[in-house]
């Protein structure tokens, strides 16, 4: 067999081009929504005893994904429409421990000014009715390019590890029955939500719990004014030995 060099009509040229400086706008967002949530993360994990943040994934559609979603909601299959309409081609996924760190996470990236917020959904408060939970919030986020700035659209979705353990396993069902989820199986499906999210309740309660026990015991150094020695994983982030601290501590007085 000879190696042929297939020459592509330039009209095709031309749309691989364009379709793949749309499909990098999306992946150059996602590095940058990924940089700022991981910078919280770290900065948490140095600081403070714990992260809101206990996870982060990615994912970009797939252009055949986008297509299909573009031909099932009947969007405008050019370029434009595509971006006007499908919000979820770049797509972050937080998972924190408890409920209240998903608003703490939402408040501290809509709080940020390279940040425009699109819209809110909030389905912890008013879940789906098959019981599906979870904070979306669908934003614009600025990515600079060698011509031009592009805003760019990203879907960041920030649910607890409860409320993602349930929506992974609902989202196999859902795929596995073709949407078709037999009535039994939804049903025992919205009963793991309620199981989850009474979970979510009492985890909470007993940490609050913790923390008023530790801060009641130890009135003297509120966690946040001790000396950042370890990450989260145990490991000092940067070299802070007595002696320097010490010096510090001496410069200051
Ligand atoms: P995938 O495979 O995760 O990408 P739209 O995005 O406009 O079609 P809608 O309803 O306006 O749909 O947006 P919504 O509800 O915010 O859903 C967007 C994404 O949230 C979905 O993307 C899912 O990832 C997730 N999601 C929404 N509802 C459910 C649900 O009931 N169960 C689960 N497991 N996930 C859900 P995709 O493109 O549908 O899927």
């Amino acid at each position: 067999m000879t190696d042929q060099v297939v020459e592509w009509p330039s009209d095709l040229r031309e749309i691989r081009t364009e379709l793949t400086r749309f499909m990098m706008s999306y992946k150059f967002a996602t590095d940058e929504m990924m940089t700022k949530v991981n910078i919280l993360k770290e900065e948490f994990s140095a600081i403070h005893d714990y992260s809101p943040i206990e996870h982060v994934s990615h994912r970009l559609k797939s252009p055949e994904g986008i297509l299909k979603k573009a031909n099932r909601k009947g969007y405008p299959l050019d370029l434009e429409g595509i971006r006007e309409n499908i919000q979820d081609i770049a797509g972050i996924r937080i998972t924190c421990s408890f409920i209240s760190d998903t608003y703490r996470v939402l408040e501290m990236l809509t709080g940020q000014r390279d940040i425009t917020v699109l819209q809110v959904k909030d389905y912890i408060k008013s879940p789906k009715p098959n019981g599906y939970k979870s904070l979306h919030l669908i934003a614009a986020i600025p990515v600079f390019m060698s011509d031009r700035v592009q805003p760019v659209t990203v879907e960041v979705q920030i649910r607890t590890v409860a409320m993602d353990f349930w929506a992974s396993l609902e989202h196999k069902i859902f795929y596995k029955y073709d949407g078709a989820v037999p009535t039994a199986l939804v049903g025992e499906l919205k009963q793991a939500a309620d199981v989850a999210n009474r979970l979510d309740i009492d985890m909470e309660r007993l940490h609050d719990q913790v923390v008023s026990l530790g801060e009641a015991s130890e009135p003297v150094t509120p966690r946040e004014a001790r000396p950042a020695q370890h990450g989260a994983d145990g490991v000092a982030p940067f070299p802070l030995p007595r002696s320097l601290l010490e010096a510090f501590l001496a410069k200051e007085a």
